[in-house]
């Protein structure tokens, strides 16, 4: 009897330990993120932005409603920037900002899908976009 129940506790403890690592290893996948639509008719967004990332990286809005999003730099000397360009489905923001600043970006989107957002600095060797600083915005 003892030792079956030392068995479960072994047990208890492995899959206390694999669900750990699977949540840990599962933050790390983009969530979508709605941006949260306020009584003013704007849909609100702040987006943390770092080497070489913006979080949130999959931001979901509503079509045909006002957008704005705060960005926050959160480095100390490399500037990034804001871009997504897609005219035809109102979106055309090209917006750096400042290390350790923040800059407010207001756009309307008029199409519904899912658009790339990037940043379009340049490394001395690699883009930051192809550092992976990019991103998803959904519009449903
Ligand atoms: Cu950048």
């Amino acid at each position: 009897m003892k030792h079956s129940s030392t068995k479960s506790l072994i047990l208890l403890f492995v899959f206390a330990f694999l669900s750990t690592a699977y949540l840990a290893f599962g933050a790390k996948e983009s969530q979508p993120f709605e941006a949260k639509l306020f009584a003013d008719g704007v849909q609100r967004a702040d987006v943390k932005v770092d080497s070489y990332s913006f979080e949130p990286n999959h931001i979901v809005v509503v079509v045909n409603k006002p957008v704005k999003f705060t960005l926050k730099s959160v480095t100390k000397i490399i500037p990034h920037n804001f871009t997504i360009n897609y005219p035809e489905a109102g979106l055309n923001v090209d917006q750096d900002i400042s290390p350790g600043k923040e800059a407010k970006i207001t756009f309307t989107p008029t199409k519904t899908g899912s658009y790339e957002f990037y940043c379009n600095k340049k490394g001395i060797f690699r883009s930051h976009q192809k550092r992976g600083m990019k991103g998803i915005l959904e519009v449903r």
